[in-house]
């Protein structure tokens, strides 16, 4: 298990520009304006502290004039502030230092969105789009003294509702909330370049927010700096390593000589090094270099993710006039989208290695962004490394993220999948907007692209699909069919020919591709070419079982809701009023309506009995969840390489919500992402009965090499009585998945009822250092006659908490232990104790022994009907 890192450099505009400019004379200066800042509606006249970076709902929390908007059912109240203008300012000085400099830009890392600035009442920008990065030349209007620097912001919905007024057609945003932000079927979000969940999701509430969401600083630097580093990994091979170091210099003057160098910090080793002269204005140069059997990187499970320390140095007059460092992994990565006899393959090869891609969707953390913190950064990227996860989709209606997000999967080796921020909705590309588009794309290309992690551009979610399989197509040639022409063109111009463009020209060695799902240009998505979105089972109301039957060549998507457990309902849902899954606060904070309870309860009682109250019901949903989702990544690890990926949906929450996420917005786990850190290991023993009566034991590895190991496959009833076992000598090829073990059903059961028993398959490899082991049930959760059970515990002190181990007489499925309202985590849970056997688990809590001896809560599934 990966604990955090402390050490991990923080992530702030103030990198090792800010570092070395104490020791280097010449160096750029910088000054992030995170102080004094104080912010007011615009028609009043009342200034409240404010906090930079941050979003106006916060501060307005902060100042105690609105409540939490995530409690009951707050979020209602508070749809007055985006139709609001707010204003922030702060007052600055600078040093003489820094006035000295001839050159001084003010920088903003993110604007949210519609913003006029001002520097001592003259306006010098004006921002429209909440990704990009804007600078401005502020040398002319600075004083000596004080500075004041205002920012306007319009509120986007006003902004925005004359645009869509003045349309004789509607652009589709399915999932803009328009309703409850109280402006009718006014969906103004695609109008925006700002993040589309900010209007509401089917798992998200509507705050639409205004602010300076990321640093803002001043920069002031002479003669000339580095404007970006590219290091561009041609080619790379467990031999050689072919990189062009792509470089661009912003000169204020002609200047004759100077140096450019990048050196691996680590040793000291100069790697290229070239005298240059530079023009006034954008200076850009390459420099090649290569490195001779270079440590590679590798994704989580496969290898190290050993980063290189890349420092580029500009040096003038043998002064170094800049310099920057950056943290790169050396790895060929491509996506495979070939032709082979079954369609079209979808799938990464790293190394050389083709990998499976295992992992989940990610949307962003929090409806407020600046406040998520490191710390819940550092947990969300290490509760994916730990549970095997190799893969992460930064799906496109939320951020492009924040650098400690791509600096943590370098780090723990999650490979991203990075979807352009649009999302279940057609957009207005066209003139300025689609301009506003393509610098956004570069700005972002730009930024991440000397990531390890990258593994992908798509442009866009669901929205090729909903062209041509939602029926968005046929409504508007059914309207008008200037109207399908009109967008179809933009769509075109957007995602087939602006984006691609951005990535060929910024990131020429990386992929692109138009949309997820995705197969070809002239249709929707398919089970034999590309990735799919496979939503059958939960929006389409199939059963579970179908898991087993649909394939892909990549699932980027399937999932299934639960509610979070009880402790969390608490907190957002405090009053016992509220315990009902159709209760007003309950459903305010389901946003997939009574539809989506509707199919939890469904699904429940198709796959399991009644529970017998709201607690039991929640505890009961999330198992189900979990099975649900543990079948699908059984089925798509099996499958393949005909199926190289999967993906659930999804890793997180922005707020407490009913949802599709394997933990909850509070970062406590479901069953669900217990259960996937055993089916994402990177040896997988898959217990199945088929169709024809043939029970048989599949075995996936996703090792690089082969190992042999010893399986134990058992029939054994609910209470203890082995039925049958069986032991094989076994070789797991390397990268592969096999069936090692098949027996007619019938033989195995031995003449004993499949309600009465289940399958316990166990793989020892690793010459008994390693058990993969996995339970299966021959017939559906309500149909095993699970005996009563009685477990009995005993507690042992460890550091940070206690081990508790569990003893049960008979079959305890889906144990769940829990510790009240104590901030605790625990080593496993949702786990089965078999008949006769103990389990131990890790409890970390605060609590005292005493106190957990009485609190700790242990239930079974038997117990819950
Ligand atoms: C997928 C996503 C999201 C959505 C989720 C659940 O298709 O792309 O837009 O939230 O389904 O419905």
């Amino acid at each position: 298990m990966k604990k955090p890192n402390l050490n991990l450099k923080r992530a702030s505009v103030l990198t090792s520009t800010l570092l070395c400019s104490a020791l280097l004379i010449a160096a750029p200066l910088r000054r992030e304006l995170n102080e004094g800042w104080k912010f007011k509606q615009a028609r009043l006249n009342n200034w409240y502290p404010a906090t930079v970076p941050g979003v106006v709902h916060t501060d307005l929390m902060d100042n105690k004039i609105i409540e939490d908007p995530f409690f009951r059912l707050n979020e209602r109240s508070m749809q007055w502030i985006d139709k609001e203008d707010w204003v922030y300012q702060t007052t600055f000085h600078l040093t003489p230092e820094m006035m000295e400099r001839q050159n001084i830009e003010l920088v903003f890392k993110g604007l949210d969105t519609y913003a006029d600035v001002y520097l001592n009442e003259k306006k010098i920008l004006e921002a429209n789009n909440m990704f990009r990065e804007w600078r401005v030349v502020i040398k002319p209007h600075l004083e000596a003294g004080e500075n004041v620097l205002k920012i306007y912001f319009h509120s986007p919905i006003k902004v925005d509702i004359p645009k869509c007024d003045a349309l004789p057609y509607q652009y589709e945003a399915s999932n803009d909330q328009s309703e409850n932000g109280g402006v009718f079927n006014k969906k103004v979000s695609v109008f925006a370049r700002k993040a589309g969940y900010h209007y509401g999701w089917d798992w998200g509430p509507r705050l639409v927010t205004s602010g300076i969401w990321r640093p803002v600083y001043v920069e002031a630097w002479d003669d000339a700096r580095l404007n970006d580093v590219f290091i561009r990994q041609q080619e790379v091979n467990k031999n050689c390593a072919t990189i062009l170091g792509e470089i661009e210099i912003l000169a204020d003057k002609e200047i004759e000589k100077a140096n450019i160098s990048i050196t691996e910090a680590s040793s000291g080793r100069v790697l290229a090094g070239q005298s240059v002269s530079l023009k006034k204005g954008m200076n850009k140069m390459s420099l090649p270099f290569s490195i001779r059997n270079p440590k590679l990187w590798w994704s989580n499970g496969l290898g190290e993710q050993y980063l290189y320390d890349f420092r580029t140095d500009l040096t003038i007059d043998n002064r170094t006039a800049d310099t920057q460092t950056k943290k790169v992994g050396l790895r060929s990565l491509k996506i495979i989208n070939q032709p082979d006899k079954d369609g079209k393959t979808f799938y990464v090869e790293l190394n050389g290695v083709p990998v499976f891609a295992k992992g989940a969707n990610y949307i962003p953390q929090d409806n407020f962004l600046p406040r998520v913190t490191r710390e819940q950064y550092e947990k969300t990227i290490l509760d994916a490394a730990n549970v095997h996860m190799n893969m992460l989709r930064i799906w496109g209606g939320g951020i492009y993220e924040e650098d400690v997000f791509y600096e943590l999967c370098d780090r723990y080796g999650i490979l991203v999948w990075q979807d352009f921020m649009f999302a279940c909705s057609l957009y207005p590309a066209e003139g300025e907007l689609l301009e506003n588009i393509r610098q956004e794309a570069i700005d972002n290309v730009k930024r991440l692209r000397n990531h390890a992690c990258i593994a992908l551009w798509c442009g866009n979610n669901e929205c090729n699909d909903a062209w041509f399989n939602w029926g968005w197509q046929k409504r508007y040639k059914k309207q008008n069919p200037e109207y399908e022409q009109i967008i179809w063109k933009q769509f075109n111009d957007q995602y087939n020919v602006t984006l691609p463009q951005v990535v060929k020209e910024y990131a020429p060695e990386s992929f692109y591709w138009p949309s997820s799902p995705f197969a070809r240009y002239d249709g929707g998505s398919d089970d034999h070419n590309g990735d799919r979105h496979y939503w059958e089972v939960w929006h389409g109301k199939k059963p579970i079982e179908m898991y087993n039957k649909e394939r892909s060549r990549f699932f980027s998507e399937y999932g299934f809701q639960s509610f979070p457990e009880f402790e969390s309902v608490k907190r957002y849902a405090p009053c016992e009023e509220d315990w009902n899954i159709y209760s007003e606060v309950m459903m305010s904070h389901q946003r997939g309506g009574a539809h989506a309870n509707e199919l939890i309860e469904t699904y429940l009682l198709n796959e399991y009995r009644k529970p017998r109250d709201f607690e039991a019901f929640l505890y009961m949903n999330h198992v189900l969840q979990g099975d649900a989702i543990k079948t699908a990544i059984e089925a798509h690890r099996r499958d393949m390489p005909y199926c190289m990926g999967t993906l659930f949906w999804q890793h997180n929450d922005c707020w407490p919500v009913a949802s599709w996420a394997s933990r909850d917005y509070y970062g406590r786990w479901k069953a669900q992402h217990y259960f996937t850190r055993k089916a994402y290991r990177d040896i997988l023993v898959s217990p199945i009965a088929d169709e024809s009566g043939i029970l048989k034991v599949q075995v996936v590895s996703d090792r690089l090499k082969s190992c042999g190991g010893k399986l134990e496959v058992s029939v054994i009833k609910l209470t203890g009585e082995v039925l049958n076992q069986y032991n094989r000598n076994v070789k797991i090829d390397a990268n592969s998945s096999r069936t090692l073990f098949s027996i007619p059903l019938e033989e195995a059961l031995n003449g004993a009822r499949k309600e009465d028993v289940f399958v316990h398959a166990v793989l020892s490899t690793d010459k008994g250092k390693n058990d993969y082991a996995n339970n299966y049930f021959l017939v559906k959760q309500k149909e095993v006659n699970y005996p009563h059970v009685m477990i009995t515990k005993s507690i042992q002190p460890i550091e940070d908490g206690f081990e508790v181990t569990l003893n049960s007489d008979n079959f305890a499925r889906a144990v769940f232990i829990a510790t009240g309202d104590a901030n605790s985590s625990f080593s496993d849970n949702y786990f089965d104790i078999l008949p006769g056997s103990s389990v131990k688990v890790e409890v970390y809590t605060d609590l005292p022994q005493n106190v957990l001896e009485k609190q700790l809560k242990i239930v079974s599934l038997s117990d819950e009907y």
